[in-house]
């Protein structure tokens, strides 16, 4: 096993070192994750939880540990899984992982971020600041539109 793993190993530090050639991070510079689509559902009528879904991309292995907004009383990130046909939702709470350059996805029927205790209602064409705090990288705040996803839970299409 250990045998197998090891040229392999050498191949990703050689492909890793490849694209640190080409890109320009000065030494001492903290590398910003990179935030995007970020979208929060608006609340359904009489419920004060929704769920928000953005794409995060880290330079480097970090975990988005919390997000703090004033829109919400509280916050979780959560997964989502379909069992017995249902799907449940379950807190992260060790955070979510972001490994190294590659983009994740925060989207319905997977992991996303969960408002909770929304005093004001969330509706369609505002936005709101989230505060994305991550274990080393430096928080990030974008601006979250409210607004229906393209997809719904099982990932099909829901025309918006
Ligand atoms: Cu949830």
């Amino acid at each position: 096993m250990i045998r197998t793993l090891i040229p392999l190993a050498a191949v990703a530090a050689l492909l890793g070192a490849c694209s640190n050639d080409g890109a320009k991070a000065p030494a001492g510079s903290q590398a910003a994750v990179v935030v995007a689509d970020a979208l929060c559902r608006p609340t359904p009528v009489g419920r004060q939880a929704t769920g928000c879904y953005l794409t995060l991309t880290s330079p480097a292995a970090d975990t988005l540990v919390s997000i703090s907004t004033p829109a919400a009383g509280r916050t979780e990130i959560h997964e989502s899984k379909i069992e017995s046909n249902m799907m449940m939702m379950r807190q992260l709470k060790a955070g979510l992982p972001l490994p190294a350059g590659q983009t994740v996805e925060l989207k319905p029927g997977g992991n996303h971020i969960m408002l909770l205790a929304i005093e004001q209602p969330l509706t369609e064409g505002q936005t709101i600041p989230l505060t994305l705090n991550f274990a080393a990288a430096a928080p990030v705040t974008v601006q979250a539109t409210i607004g229906q996803p393209k997809i719904d839970e099982y990932g099909t299409p829901t025309g918006h």
